[in-house]
């Protein structure tokens, strides 16, 4: 049979198939651990051990379209598939609790625009109120042509508007942890995910979402949930090719003197001269900044 992969453990996968999900062992050489051989959103081909039984053994992965990964270090350096064959990427963060950091959003918007994945924000707990500073920040992105969706699980706003978004596409919900990534699926879906195995309570009695899930519904409709992180390093991007994947400061980048220009403190570097002209908001330019340092010192690290 063939299906998709809706939820990866150590050892097995369940695989979800015309309306039935299978628990599958995975083939020997599909074990390796490390290596990213099976990820939730994978096609698979599998083999039902009886007759009624849902259980099963994955045979074969389909070659994998695209995928939204960061990197693992621990022990050697690594890519770590968060899922695959996604529509969009939503970045989902709070107004507080925890507080937004806009480097890290800067940071999970260009590791999807790297993939090619559409991606928007998500901005939870505006019942807690949009702090002035935060909002002005905010304006910054529907100008570079991404959106941004304000919600609250509280207060049902923008519920609506985040539904119709989601509407009949494959759509990885990721963030920092506690920002509601999993009450928002539970609202949008109508069902408690919260109270599902891949949810362990924390050392504060809250529940934090423990594995990546794939959550079908009946109209094509679906929502991955992952869990939150603390730091997302990318993975796989050169330092020279960053700015070539932040919309605002791409559609200037090609004017700059050198090619492998790093727009710090190069001669001639139209990111630079945008910034001062009012073409790049200089709050992006120094996420962009950020970025880069982390993107060198990794680079360092691993020689
Ligand atoms: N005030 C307020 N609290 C919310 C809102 N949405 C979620 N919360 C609360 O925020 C906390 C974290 O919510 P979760 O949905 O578990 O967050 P998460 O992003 O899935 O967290 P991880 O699974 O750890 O990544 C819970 O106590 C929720 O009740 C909201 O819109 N407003
Ligand atoms: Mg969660
Ligand atoms: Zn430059």
């Amino acid at each position: 049979m063939r299906g998709q992969v809706v939820f990866r453990s150590t050892k097995s996968v369940t695989v979800f198939a015309e309306g039935s999900r299978y628990r599958c062992d995975l083939a020997g050489r599909l074990r390796k651990e490390g290596r990213n051989p099976v990820v939730v959103g994978d096609w698979v081909e599998f083999d039902v051990s009886g007759e009624d039984a849902k259980e099963g053994r994955v045979i074969s992965v389909e070659e994998r379209k695209v995928w939204i990964s960061r990197r693992r270090d621990v022990g050697k350096a690594r890519e770590l598939i968060l899922a695959a064959n996604i529509d969009q990427v939503a970045c989902v963060f709070a107004v507080a609790r925890p507080r937004l950091k806009f480097g890290a959003l800067d940071r999970l918007l260009l590791a999807a625009s790297f993939r090619e994945i559409p991606s928007f924000v998500i901005v939870n707990k505006i019942d807690l109120g949009i702090p002035d500073d935060v909002e002005e920040r905010l304006q910054i992105y529907p100008k570079i042509g991404i959106d941004v969706i304000r919600t609250s699980v509280v207060s049902g706003d923008g519920l609506a508007g985040l539904e119709k978004r989601l509407q009949g596409r494959a759509t990885v919900l990721t963030g920092p942890s506690g920002v509601g990534k999993s009450s928002l699926i539970s609202e949008v879906l109508g069902i408690d995910i919260r109270t599902d195995i891949v949810s362990d309570y924390n050392e504060k009695g809250k529940h934090t979402t423990t594995a990546v899930t794939w959550h079908p519904s009946a109209d094509g409709t679906a929502i991955i949930d992952t869990p939150g992180f603390r730091d997302w390093a990318l993975w796989g991007l050169d330092p020279q090719e960053l700015a070539t994947w932040m919309p605002d400061l791409a559609s200037v980048a090609d004017e700059c003197r050198f090619r492998d220009c790093l727009h710090r403190d190069e001669p001639k570097c139209a990111v630079r001269t945008a910034v001062e002209e009012g073409g790049i908001h200089p709050l992006r330019y120094r996420s962009y900044l950020g970025i880069l340092d982390s993107v060198l010192e990794r680079q360092e690290r691993d020689r």
